[in-house]
């Protein structure tokens, strides 16, 4: 024990050496001052600094603090669906939220089915200042659109910040970032949401029964897609990217790139209000005359081809017009030594240029340009276009390099040869160019020979080079081969083989094709259901060596799940080909692991960084243009029961899943 005697204690009390009473409080007053005034006017101004700062914080966090102790004081927070009654809640009766009518279009949807939780006290209302990015109509009334204000009702972004509060302080579930509540079900009918059994919060939630009727699963893309509009609208409107988590957005190109991806999945599900004003900014907002540099492929698919398939849903020669801009302006990739065009382009200057480390572009972007470029030559009756995507084509077909009609991954702008040889995939840099062989052959009413030829050979080609079995269930997967070995790898992107197989099949190509399509769609599928999340990474590593693991491993690095399309799209034309209605419900199963593991309450979805932690997936706080472009449109068009919606023996879908029409046999 110290004595309050010792010099010692006492010099670090007080800092008074000489002192021998600590009791006196007037010398202690009078001693403070005194020190006071010895400090500098530097020390002096930082004390009060830090004093008026400690005093500020202490006044703004006292609600909080008052608020989560009144709650604690009202008793323990419940984390179920089972204490609701004791906290003086109801269930709903069933039947009562869900009122879908199969085939009707629902004027007002209804709020999506969440976990009835515990309500605790609401904080003071803060007007939140609408956000200045949305268009006007917005900014009044918040996305009436999407979630209908009833009168005396509060606007959509109060309500959702209030119930994100509640979410947060009743359940702690994967950082507070996504959503707990997992409203993301269809408005189910009595029968579905029967069906379902009550809704869980924590963990990996079993998924809805696959019992749940087409009809409803269709509203269940619908209701996604205004989720996802409603997120774009608040906080990213008429830019690229959203990046739902910080409610703001991303610049790629700076061009709306989300909004002019999704036209015509508006269009084709049927959203005319979202559809009404997002054309009002591509008339009023939308101009391709800036100082940007764009890469040719990705605005290719995206821009050209989004504004060419909405022109051809719609009729409305706006889309036309926009199209003809941005192509003309994208022209000057083609002015190469060898007329493979350069990856990127700037379309106010007019100029282009490979990528700053190399004088190659991608074998994949330069042959997946045609689709658009030929129609836009067609429609235009200008042939500039489609002369410029052509002469790619004829120069890979007569190219040295290939295995087996595969295509190595890069080409090089000077020379026009194929670099980087040895190695083959059908995943990155290359997989669309096996797509558009096939899809070009299409749309020009298989009158174009050398296409099918080059089709023909590379599916032979993986047959002979790239399959393999894994060792536990003997599933089949296209691995890359690299310098003569096979690594048992393949990205998601590949998933897009499936579809594209049994496109062929349906046009009469061997029948084989269509038997690889069904085994690698079943691989496919279990690069999800093999994952804690129910959604694939996007490479998976398949299991050659021991006859227990699990087929697909995933090394830490590829764990990531973008949003992307390959295995619903895959599953659409399976479906639009067999009719068996397996493929819709792996379907289902994947939409729904996407609105439990992906959707961001505020608005939009996230990509998320590990498809292995159900607990923390990582959201990455970004929502690609193809979740709306392409993986809404194929999951809706996989439940619809309409096979005139966009028949495939009219329409050949270009790589982003815009629709373009097969020529007729005349043009
Ligand atoms: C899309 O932009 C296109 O489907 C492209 O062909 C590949 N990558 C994305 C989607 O994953």
């Amino acid at each position: 024990m110290y004595s309050p005697l010792r010099k010692d204690f006492v010099s670090l009390t007080l800092g008074e050496q000489h002192s021998h009473s600590y009791t006196n409080g007037k010398h202690r007053r009078q001693s403070c001052w005194r020190k006071w005034k010895q400090l500098s006017r530097l020390q002096r101004s930082l004390i009060l600094f830090l004093l008026a700062f400690l005093l500020i914080c202490g006044i703004f966090s006292y609600p909080t603090l008052s608020e989560q102790w009144r709650a604690l004081s009202e008793g323990p927070v419940s984390e179920g669906w089972d204490e609701t009654e004791s906290q003086g809640l109801q269930p709903v009766p069933p039947g009562v939220l869900a009122q879908v009518v199969p085939g009707a279009v629902q004027e007002e949807p209804p709020e999506p089915q969440r976990p009835i939780l515990p309500v605790l006290p609401k904080p003071q209302a803060i007007k939140k200042p609408p956000s200045k990015r949305g268009p006007p109509a917005m900014q009044k009334r918040g996305n009436v659109s999407d979630w209908q204000l009833k009168d005396g009702e509060e606007p959509a972004f109060r309500r959702d910040e209030e119930q994100e509060k509640e979410a947060k302080t009743v359940i702690s579930w994967r950082g507070a970032m996504i959503e707990a509540e997992q409203g993301t079900e269809p408005q189910p009918s009595a029968h579905a949401k029967e069906a379902a059994g009550p809704a869980e919060v924590e963990g990996a939630a079993p998924l809805q029964p696959v019992s749940v009727k087409p009809v409803d699963r269709a509203e269940a893309v619908r209701e996604a897609f205004r989720h996802a509009w409603k997120g774009y609208k608040a906080f990213a409107w008429g830019h690229d990217e959203l990046k739902p988590i910080s409610k703001t957005h991303g610049e790629w190109f700076g061009l709306g790139l989300t909004l002019i991806d999704a036209l015509d999945t508006m269009w084709i599900l049927g959203l005319k209000e979202e559809f009404e004003e997002s054309r009002e900014w591509v008339e009023k907002e939308l101009s391709f005359s800036k100082n940007v540099d764009v890469n040719l492929f990705e605005s290719t698919i995206r821009i050209l081809g989004g504004l060419l398939s909405t022109y051809h849903l719609t009729g409305d020669a706006l889309f036309l017009e926009k199209a003809k801009d941005i192509g003309s302006r994208l022209m000057p990739a083609f002015k190469t030594p060898s007329k493979i065009p350069f990856s990127d382009v700037n379309i106010g200057k007019g100029t282009a240029h490979p990528p700053r480390w190399t004088t190659d572009s991608t074998v994949a972007e330069v042959t997946s340009i045609q689709l658009e470029f030929r129609e836009l030559s067609r429609l235009t009756q200008d042939p500039q276009y489609q002369k410029a995507v052509d002469e790619i084509m004829g120069q890979v077909h007569r190219l040295d390099g290939k295995h087996d009609g595969l295509v190595p991954m890069f080409i090089n702008t000077n020379s026009g040869k194929f670099t980087h040889r040895g190695v083959y995939t059908l995943g990155a840099r290359a997989d669309s160019y096996y797509e558009y062989l096939l899809k070009q052959w299409l749309q020009g009413g298989k009158q174009e020979p050398e296409l099918l030829e080059d089709y023909i050979q590379a599916v032979e080609g993986v047959k002979k080079n790239l399959l393999k079995q894994t060792a536990p269930s003997k599933l089949l997967f296209v691995g890359e081969l690299s310098h003569g070995r096979l690594n048992p790898k393949m990205d998601h992107l590949v998933c897009f083989l499936p579809g594209t197989l049994a496109l062929g099949a349906h046009n009469g190509l061997p029948a084989d094709h269509m038997e690889l399509a069904v085994q690698l769609i079943e691989t496919c599928h279990q690069m999800y259901v093999q994952m804690e999340t129910g959604l694939s990474p996007e490479i998976a590593h398949f299991n050659l060596q021991n006859h227990n693991g699990r087929d697909v491993d995933v090394k830490p690095a590829d764990r990531h799940n973008l949003l992307r399309p390959e295995t619903v799209e895959s599953l659409f034309y399976m479906y639009r080909f067999t009719q068996d209605s397996k493929y819709r419900d792996w379907g289902w199963e994947i939409l729904q692991s996407f609105n439990k593991f992906t959707r961001v309450p505020s608005g939009g979805y996230t990509s998320i960084g590990n498809v292995r932690d159900p607990v923390n997936p990582g959201p990455r706080d970004k929502m690609e243009s193809f979740f709306l472009g392409e993986t809404l449109k194929y999951l809706f068009l996989l439940f619809s029961d309409d096979p005139d919606l966009i028949s495939l023996d009219k329409y050949v879908f270009n790589t982003e899943a815009h629709p373009l029409p097969i020529w007729p046999s005349a043009s």
